[in-house]
C-alpha cells in the first residue's frame, strides 16, 4: 500500500521550516489521482487574525472527495511565540471539535527547535495502522 502525505497551510505558516527539519527534501506539489492518507495541516499559532481565512481553507480542504478517508494532523506552530494560540484554541479556530467521522489531532510544534515535529508524526503513523486495521480505508 502506497502511503502519501500532504502538508498545507497558509503563508509563512512553517511548511518549508517543517520539512527543512524533518530533512524531507522531496515535496508532492500535485495531488494525485489516488486516495490520500495522511493530511497535515500547519497552523501560525500566532496568527490569530487569520485563523478565519485558515478555516476557510481547512475545511475547503478536508471535504475534497479525495480528502474524505484521509486522516488530519494539524499542526499548531510557532508555539514557541509569546501570545500563540494554545493548540485548544487552534482547534476551535480551525472548527474541529465540529467533525463528525474524521480521525484528527492537533500537535502544538515549534519547527525552528523541531519540538513536536515527531510526536505528530508518530500519531500519524498509529492512526494509519489503525485505518488500515480496520479496513476503513477506501482502495
Ligand atoms: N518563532 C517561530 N518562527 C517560525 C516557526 N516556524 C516557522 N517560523 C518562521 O516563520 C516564517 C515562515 O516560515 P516558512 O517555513 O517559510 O513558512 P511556509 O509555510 O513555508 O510559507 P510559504 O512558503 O509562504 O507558504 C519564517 O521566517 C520561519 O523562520 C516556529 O515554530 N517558531
Ligand atoms: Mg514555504
Amino acid at each position: 500500500m502506497r502511503s502519501h502525505v500532504v502538508m498545507l497551510g497558509l503563508d509563512a505558516a512553517g511548511k518549508t521550516t517543517i520539512l527543512y527539519k524533518l530533512h524531507i527534501g522531496e515535496v508532492l506539489s500535485t495531488v494525485p489521482t489516488i486516495v490520500l492518507w495522511m493530511h497535515i495541516y500547519v497552523v501560525d499559532s500566532l496568527d490569530r487574525e487569520r485563523i478565519g481565512k485558515a478555516k476557510e481553507e481547512f475545511q475547503a480542504i478536508i471535504r475534497d472527495p479525495f480528502m474524505l478517508s484521509s486522516v488530519i494532523l494539524v499542526f499548531a506552530n510557532k508555539q514557541d511565540l509569546k501570545g500563540a494560540m494554545t493548540p485548544m484554541e487552534v482547534s476551535e479556530g480551525l472548527g474541529l471539535y465540529d467533525l463528525r467521522n474524521r480521525t484528527w489531532h492537533v500537535q502544538g510544534t515549534c519547527a525552528l527547535s523541531g519540538d513536536g515535529l515527531y510526536e505528530g508524526l508518530d500519531w500519524l503513523v498509529t492512526a494509519l495502522k489503525e485505518l488500515q486495521v480496520s479496513g476503513r480505508h477506501i482502495t
